[in-house]
């Protein structure tokens, strides 16, 4: 089954180097809907949990630090086949592979520090949006 919602973060890196404008307005202009959005920071505790697939790799400690270093923009788009069509959005995890035009191509430093989240299947798309969201917050 696919819905039409995902979860997205513009993370630490892109907020401290000023792209949060730019990458709602790419977002907004690839059709996506704004259904809920916070200015927020992680504790190391929410990292930990949030990341908590990726415990036993050994960028573990590094992504829970970046993520956690300053503010995040996090949200929840809707859009048909929004998973989907979002990680096409973002382009590849490494933005050197990433393609033209796609945020992490016009955005990301590197492979750790990507500027933007975007929830790769339905299922974590719902429990990361409940995360940071409560049903009282999606519009
Ligand atoms: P994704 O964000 O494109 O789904 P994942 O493999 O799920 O990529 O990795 C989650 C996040 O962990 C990445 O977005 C990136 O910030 C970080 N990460 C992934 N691979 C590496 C690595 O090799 N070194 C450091 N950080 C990494």
């Amino acid at each position: 089954m696919t819905t039409n919602r995902t979860f997205t973060m513009i993370k630490p890196d892109a907020v401290e180097n000023g792209h949060i404008g730019a990458i709602l307005e790419k977002i907004s202009s690839a059709g996506f809907k704004i259904v809920a959005m916070k200015y927020t920071q992680l504790s190391t505790r929410d990292a930990q949990e949030f990341y908590a697939i990726h415990k036993e790799r050994p960028f573990f400690g590094e992504l829970v630090e970046f993520m956690t270093r300053g503010p995040i923009v996090a949200a929840i788009l809707e859009k048909d086949n929004a998973v989907e069509d979002f990680r096409a959005l973002i382009g590849a995890t490494n933005p050197a592979e990433a393609a033209e035009g796609t945020i992490r191509k016009l955005f990301a430093t590197d492979i750790a520090e990507n500027a933007v989240h975007g929830s790769d299947s339905d299922e974590n798309a719902a429990i990361e949006g409940s995360f940071h969201f409560s049903g009282r917050e999606i519009y």
